[in-house]
């Protein structure tokens, strides 16, 4: 189905005329692009695009109608007009993304019933374009967990490394990296989201790399914890190596758990039963995985909490870990594309535990 046919079915099951989009992911399947100001405004029979002069030129958007946003003609004004022409009364707005102080603007300047709404939920079957996008997105990943485990060398700041990753991205096509990237060695594996600092990377360590490729407006997320080759590096003889063991086992089991009408805190519970019967449930302390699109955590989310039934075309992250204060830690992320039989993981990069460097040590 077409975003506009989703759109209006849902509008018509939600009982309201017309809504104003306003956040930045929800308008980009209608823009084509990527931007924080501009509304797509999509009433029962019309779908319009109002933006201000920046934006006119790049909006190539077939069976909208445009509108240029400037003093003369508001968005007040625009909106009114355009609810009049079809006489509705009911106007949907993203809630969770307007300001308090822009929903009260608009309830005294729009001449509609305003209706606090979720569109979010729609975009969480990936239609095939999208898909193609993230398996974009996750090739670049891909390549560059490959390209940077063989490129991390003892003695190597966190920081030099998270500068050759991204750079690594963008070669590829990445318009930028989805999310700030974490590399943590060490001691530093125990922070889950420890940023590329200056620590330098000493062999012997494990070194988590957690990073995203964003591709014409979508993301990917991938984890991998590498063993930094060295003198002494005999995987087994790691203090980590069973920790890693642990979450590897968590990590397939969950992804074997993953198929349509399977709720997502079953998925997250298959992964936290194996570490906690393992004895480090208290050192598993976030979800095991989260939708990602447009946004690189979206929902539905593998939670102990979110009773959501899996659907062919989610994409979700799986990426259970074990952080142990002030030794270290191990987290290993995939990203999988629910289908009919089951979940694709869309990444190659292997998941058992490798050495850096130019050979992987096996
Ligand atoms: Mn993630």
């Amino acid at each position: 189905m077409t975003l506009l046919a989703t759109l209006r079915d849902w509008l018509k099951a939600s009982h309201i005329d017309a809504v104003l989009i306003a956040s930045r992911q929800n308008k980009q399947p209608h823009l084509g692009f990527s931007s924080g100001s501009g509304y797509v405004l999509i009433t029962r029979q019309q779908a319009h695009i109002l933006v201000d002069f920046r934006y006119l030129a790049q909006v190539n958007a077939p069976g909208y109608h445009l509108h240029l946003l400037d003093s003369q003609h508001t968005l007040a004004a625009i909106v009114n007009q355009c609810l009049a022409d079809e006489g509705l009364t009911t106007l949907g707005f993203e809630g969770e993304h307007v300001s308090w102080q822009t929903g009260s603007q608009w309830r005294e300047n729009f001449n509609a019933t305003l209706v606090s709404v979720s569109l979010d939920a729609l975009r969480q079957v990936k239609t095939a374009p999208e898909l193609a996008l993230i398996r974009e997105a996750c090739r670049i990943a891909d390549t560059t967990a490959e390209h940077i485990r063989q490129f991390i060398e003892a003695g190597m700041r966190e920081r030099e490394v998270a500068a050759e990753l991204e750079w690594f991205m963008r070669q590829q096509g990445a318009e930028k990296p989805s999310f700030d990237t974490i590399v943590a060695s060490g001691a530093r594996g125990a922070l889950p989201h420890g940023k590329a600092s200056e620590k330098v990377i000493v062999a012997g360590e494990f070194v988590t790399l957690d990073f995203g490729a964003q591709y014409q407006g979508y993301c990917s997320d991938l984890t991998r914890t590498f063993l930094v080759a060295g003198r002494d590096t005999t995987p087994e003889k790691h203090p980590l190596y069973e920790i890693y063991q642990i979450v590897l086992r968590a990590q397939r089991a969950a992804i074997q758990a993953i198929r349509p009408g399977v709720a997502c805190q079953q998925v997250d519970a298959t992964a936290r039963q194996i570490i906690t019967d393992a004895g480090y449930g208290d050192y598993f302390g976030h979800n095991t995985g989260h939708a990602v699109g447009i946004d690189v955590h979206e929902n539905p989310r593998f939670s102990p909490t979110d009773t959501t039934l899996l659907q062919p075309g989610m994409v979700l992250t799986v990426e259970p870990g074990i952080y142990l204060p002030d030794r270290g830690g191990v987290r290993i992320e995939d990203m999988v594309l629910v289908t009919a039989g089951g979940a694709e993981v869309l990444y190659q990069q292997p998941t058992d535990l490798q050495l850096t460097g130019e050979s992987n040590g096996r």
